[in-house]
C-alpha cells in the first residue's frame, strides 16, 4: 500500500505552504493546489526528496475549473485521504455601510464556495471508500466578530458552520471532520487584505509574536495522524499575546 494522498488548497502560499511540506515531512504524498502556478513548481524543490508530488493550478471560485482539474487527476492520485480547506482571504477592512461589494463577492465566492466546490468534488471518493478526513482551516473571525470584519467574519462563520454540518452528514461514511480556527497568523493575509499595502499590512505583526504558519501546519499534522477512533472537531489557536479578535497585547518599542 502507498503513502497516503493529502489535497491541500492555497499551498502557495502562508498556512497551506506549510501544511504542503510537513504533511510531505510526515509521509503524506501531495497534491498542492492554487493559481499561482509558479509557485506549485517551485514547492517541489523545498519537499522532502523522494516525495511523491503533483499540483493542480485553478480558482476555487470558478466550479467549471475546480470540477475540470480534480476530475482529471491521473488514476494513481485520485484516492484522497485527507483533504485541507485552506485557500481564502480577507478583502478590505471597511465597516459595513461603506464596504466593497467586490471584496464581499470575493470573500464569500472564495472562502465559502470554494471550498464547498472543493469538498463537493472530493467527497464522493471519499463517502465510496468509507473514509478520509477533512480539515477546514476557518479562524477566530469564525467564532467572534469584530469591527470592519464583517463579511470576512460572516464567510469564516459559514465555514464554521459547514463543518459542523459535514461532520453530521459524513458521519455515516467514517469520514472524519475537523476545524481548525486560528488567531493572527503571520502570512500574505494581511497584504492581501491591505491590497499590497505594506504600510497597513506590516503593523498587524508588529509588537507581539504572532502565531506562524509552521505552528498551524503542526497542529494540522497532528490532526491529521491521529488514531481512527480520534478526531479533533474544533481546534481554535490564538498566540498567546491574542485574548480575542479584539485584545492582542501589544509592546511598542
Ligand atoms: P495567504 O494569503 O498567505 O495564503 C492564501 C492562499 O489561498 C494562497 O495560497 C492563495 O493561492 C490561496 N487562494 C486565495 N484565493 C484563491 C482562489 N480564488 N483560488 C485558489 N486559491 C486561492 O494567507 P493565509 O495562509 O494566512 O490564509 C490561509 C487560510 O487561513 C485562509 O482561509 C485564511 O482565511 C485563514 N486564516 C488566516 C489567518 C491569518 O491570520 N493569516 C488566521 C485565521 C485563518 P493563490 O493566490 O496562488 O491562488
Ligand atoms: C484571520 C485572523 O483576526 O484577521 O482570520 O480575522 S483575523
Amino acid at each position: 500500500m502507498g503513502n497516503k494522498i493529502a489535497f491541500v488548497t492555497g499551498a502557495t502560499s502562508g498556512i497551506g505552504k506549510a501544511c504542503a511540506l510537513a504533511l510531505a515531512e510526515n509521509g503524506f504524498d501531495i497534491i498542492a493546489c492554487g493559481r499561482r502556478e509558479e509557485r506549485l513548481k517551485a514547492l517541489k524543490d523545498e519537499l522532502p526528496a523522494g516525495t511523491k508530488y503533483t499540483y493542480l493550478v485553478f480558482d476555487v471560485r470558478d466550479k467549471i475549473e475546480v470540477v475540470s482539474a480534480i476530475s482529471g487527476l491521473a488514476e494513481d492520485w485520485r484516492n484522497i485521504d485527507l483533504l485541507i480547506n485552506n485557500a481564502g482571504n480577507a478583502h478590505g477592512l471597511d465597516p459595513i455601510q461603506t464596504g466593497d461589494l467586490d471584496d464581499w463577492d470575493a470573500m464569500i465566492d472564495i472562502n465559502v464556495k470554494g471550498l464547498l466546490y472543493v469538498s463537493k468534488a472530493l467527497i464522493p471518493g471519499m463517502t465510496e471508500r468509507k473514509s478520509g478526513q477533512i480539515i477546514n482551516i476557518g479562524s477566530i473571525a469564525g467564532k467572534e466578530v469584530y469591527p470592519n470584519g464583517n463579511v470576512y467574519c460572516a464567510s469564516k462563520h459559514a465555514v464554521d458552520a459547514l463543518t459542523k454540518s459535514m461532520r453530521i452528514d459524513l458521519n455515516p461514511f467514517g469520514i472524519k471532520v475537523m476545524g481548525i480556527h486560528p488567531g493572527l497568523v503571520e502570512t500574505e493575509f494581511s497584504l492581501i487584505r491591505f491590497k499590497g499595502n505594506t504600510e497597513r499590512a506590516s503593523p498587524v505583526y508588529q509588537g507581539y509574536q504572532p502565531l506562524q504558519a509552521q505552528d498551524i501546519a503542526d497542529i494540522v499534522v497532528f490532526a491529521a495522524t491521529r488514531p481512527a477512533h480520534v478526531v479533533l472537531a474544533d481546534v481554535v489557536v490564538l498566540p498567546t499575546a491574542q485574548a480575542s479578535s479584539t485584545i492582542v497585547r501589544k509592546e511598542m518599542g
